[in-house]
């Protein structure tokens, strides 16, 4: 069901030559981007008419208007399974109190005495939030991205989210109530690239954002490659990666049933086990046949997942060599079950997240742990963070300096200038000193 890799024995390989053995899903946006350029021009020219019909071709159901009117979106919330309420409520109080902190403050350093630089954070004025709702709707992911736009003081959020065909072309009900909770009101029954346009260019119905995040497939990631430059983007989200790194310590039992979780979401999902215990890899692969039958998504997703290329358990000499394999790797999740599970976790470098013990599965992390789900895929965690206040800000350095401070330092701005061939730069200071460069 899932492939072995043995990198025990010789020397691990360094860099892109480790990276080279492990597995990955290949997820190529560049193919993508030939199908979502027509899409995209075509809203760019006919607004939400190009919309509505996308929608048809692509989602199945004709819709009368993009905007969902905010009856259907109070609606949505009356008529929510009280438990479902509670839980998300729960999750959207913890993502606050930690996105909360994540605000940074305004700083003003002290470069020389009359000289300053402040450094100002400012939202974004206006984002584009992207839901997916294909295969799985994911209401968590609303939390996701709302509250971290929210914290940062983002005055403008609209959401976009496929119609269904089942809901008379509206976003998934659960999706609308979501965003009721959050305070959301503007949200759209727009999916893939037409949604992601729909943002980049704006519509009669919906105005142009700055910004545009969220996860989605791969059209939507191709979508977002097109249009970046024009929005912002966070990321182009791929399919969900988990990593564990075990011991002997770790319960088979609970890295298989970590291991599902994930593959739950795709078939194209990646479930990695790092161990260098092979007790632990042969139990694993024995509690994996039982639970996979077990589960709902079996032949569909999880089967295709831990089958695939991108799936592996990876058999290494050492919890250091493991640490090695897993900063090669970069997983979008990273659970850490081993023996002092905190120590080893404060050594892994590359992770979109790292999740510690056994107390502390990734679907804590996708629902209710606080910490934010959208997380860089396909390796981008050597480069990347996942959403947070901070991709919704931007710092604005304010420079403020008296004539003493600037005349102090204009022989070193002339000298630069100079030595760069640009003498006219050199010149706007001395033009304020009777262009003379002032003594020392
Ligand atoms: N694991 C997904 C997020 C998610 N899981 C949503 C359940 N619902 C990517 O981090
Ligand atoms: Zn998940």
């Amino acid at each position: 069901m899932i492939s072995r890799i043995d990198l025990r024995g010789d020397a691990l390989p360094e860099g892109a030559a480790l990276r080279d053995l492990l597995p990955r899903a290949e997820f190529d946006v560049e193919a993508a981007l030939e199908t979502v350029r027509p899409i995209c021009e075509d809203v760019r020219h006919r607004g939400s008419a190009a919309v509505i019909e996308w929608g048809e071709k692509l989602d199945g159901v004709r819709i009368e208007s993009v905007r969902v009117p905010a009856d259907a979106i109070s609606r949505a919330l009356q008529e929510l399974d009280p438990a479902v309420r509670a839980a998300l409520e729960e999750s959207i109080r913890r993502a606050r109190l930690v996105h909360r902190e994540q605000r940074r403050t305004t700083h003003t350093t002290q470069v020389v005495p009359g000289g300053t630089v402040t450094e100002k954070w400012v939202p974004v004025e206006r984002v584009g939030l992207y839901v997916p709702g294909g295969r799985s709707v994911y209401p968590s992911s609303v939390v996701m991205n709302v509250v971290p736009a929210q914290e940062a003081g983002v005055e403008g959020v609209a959401v976009a989210s496929p119609p269904q065909k089942d809901f008379g072309g509206l976003p998934h009900p659960t999706i609308l109530a979501a965003c009721a909770l959050l305070g959301v009101d503007e949200v759209y029954a727009a999916g893939g690239s037409q949604a992601v346009a729909m943002f980049a260019y704006g519509t009669e119905d919906c105005p142009p954002v700055n910004l545009v995040t969220g996860p989605g497939n791969i059209y939507v990631a191709a979508a977002k490659r097109l249009l970046k430059g024009r929005i912002g983007i966070d990321a182009e989200a791929g399919p969900t990666e988990i990593a564990i790194l075990a011991d002997a310590t770790a319960d088979p039992a609970h890295v298989a049933a970590d291991l599902i979780s994930q593959a739950e979401h795709d078939p194209m999902a990646a479930a990695v086990l790092v161990t260098d215990s092979e007790e632990l890899a042969a139990a694993t692969e024995a509690e994996l046949a039982p639970q996979v039958a077990a589960t709902k998504h079996i032949k569909d997703r999880v089967e295709p997942a831990l089958a695939g290329r991108q799936s592996a358990i990876v058999l290494v000499s050492s919890i250091a060599d493991g640490l090695k394999v897993v900063d090669a790797y970069g997983a979008e999740h990273l659970e850490i079950q081993t023996a002092d599970a905190a120590a080893v976790a404060d050594r892994v470098r590359n992770a979109g997240a790292i999740f510690v013990g056994p107390w502390s599965p990734v679907s804590l992390g996708d629902y209710c742990a606080g910490s934010n789900h959208v997380l860089p895929t396909g390796g981008c965690a050597c480069h990347s963070s996942g959403l947070s206040v901070q991709s919704f800000l931007r710092g604005i350095h304010i420079v403020d300096y008296s004539r003493d401070a600037l005349a102090e330092v204009t022989h070193h701005v002339v000298t630069l200038a100079e030595a760069e061939d640009l003498p006219a730069h050199g010149a706007a200071l001395k033009a304020r000193f009777g262009w003379k460069v002032p003594q020392q």
